[in-house]
């Protein structure tokens, strides 16, 4: 008989659902060395995107694979909620799952489905072929799998704003993640996340979010942005980009070399 367990404590499923401040970073450049220098920083979670970098699944796969010594939890952002895609990213190891653009409580219930083997959802069975079963040698996998995957949804639009209470009364939805770059987007305030209209309705979500119980999450684009949304009571945050880093760092690093070098005769 298998026995049913939660998950691990101290995992990142467990910490999500008790409500701790979870510092992540997102990884755009789709690149297993530069993931690895990332990882050794400590951070509690590395967002793996799909959705706007150039990744495939073997690209995600190497990144998983370097990250893999490090006690932080590897999230993957597909395209779209795409159950074939998202089988694909299980498959390869992912546990957490990342789905932009959802709206509507029939769309996360299916995106629940597409995470889960029959009889509980659709997800497509691979066997003793999988990484994530270790290749067959994590007993039980079958029947546990579920109950290590998590599920957090992108709340990025008019439409999934209004659904908040809806989408969060799913069962299987972990975490409701506000992606302040769309959303801006479609209230009319292309490029303009900062503006007052946008940053009332990520107010008023937000404080939704945390009513229904489960966790509340954005992308916050620097660690100051980010310890004011954990003021606000987000518990998943980023602290900006890989490429946000190299680029600000770099930058920063000519404009002193520039600024400080007395030009030559
Ligand atoms: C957004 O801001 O739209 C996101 O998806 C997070 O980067
Ligand atoms: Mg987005």
């Amino acid at each position: 008989m298998v026995v049913q367990r939660g998950p691990a404590p101290g995992s990142f499923l467990d910490r999500l659902r008790r409500g701790e401040p979870l510092f992540g970073l997102w990884q755009a450049l789709a690149n297993p060395y530069t993931a690895e220098v990332c990882a050794s920083a400590g951070f509690d979670w590395l967002l793996f995107d799909g959705e706007h970098a150039p990744n495939t699944v073997q690209t995600l796969l190497a990144q998983l694979q370097a990250v893999a010594p490090y006690p932080l939890e590897p999230i993957a952002r597909p395209p779209a909620g795409d159950p074939a895609i998202i089988k694909q990213y299980l498959d390869v190891g992912f546990r957490t799952l990342l789905v932009p653009m959802v709206e509507t409580a029939e769309q996360a219930e299916r995106l629940v489905a597409a995470t889960r083997f029959p009889p509980l959802g659709i997800r497509g069975v691979a066997g003793s072929t999988s990484r994530a079963s270790r290749f067959g040698a994590v007993p039980g996998y079958l029947q546990t799998a579920h109950q290590h995957t998590c599920l957090l949804v992108q709340i990025e639009s008019r439409t999934g704003v209004e659904h908040i209470e809806a989408i969060a009364a799913v069962d299987g939805v972990d975490g409701l993640f506000i992606g302040p770059g769309d959303l801006s987007a479609a209230l009319g305030h292309l490029g303009d996340a900062k503006h007052p209209e946008v940053q009332a309705v990520i107010a008023d979500a937000m404080t939704r979010i945390r009513a229904t119980g489960k966790a509340s999450g954005i992308f916050a684009a620097g660690p100051a942005d980010a310890r004011a949304r954990v003021a606000q009571g987000a518990t998943f945050v980023s602290v900006g980009t890989d490429v946000g880093l190299l680029t600000g760092g770099a930058a920063a690093a000519l404009l002193e070399a520039r600024g400080t070098l007395t030009p030559q005769e």
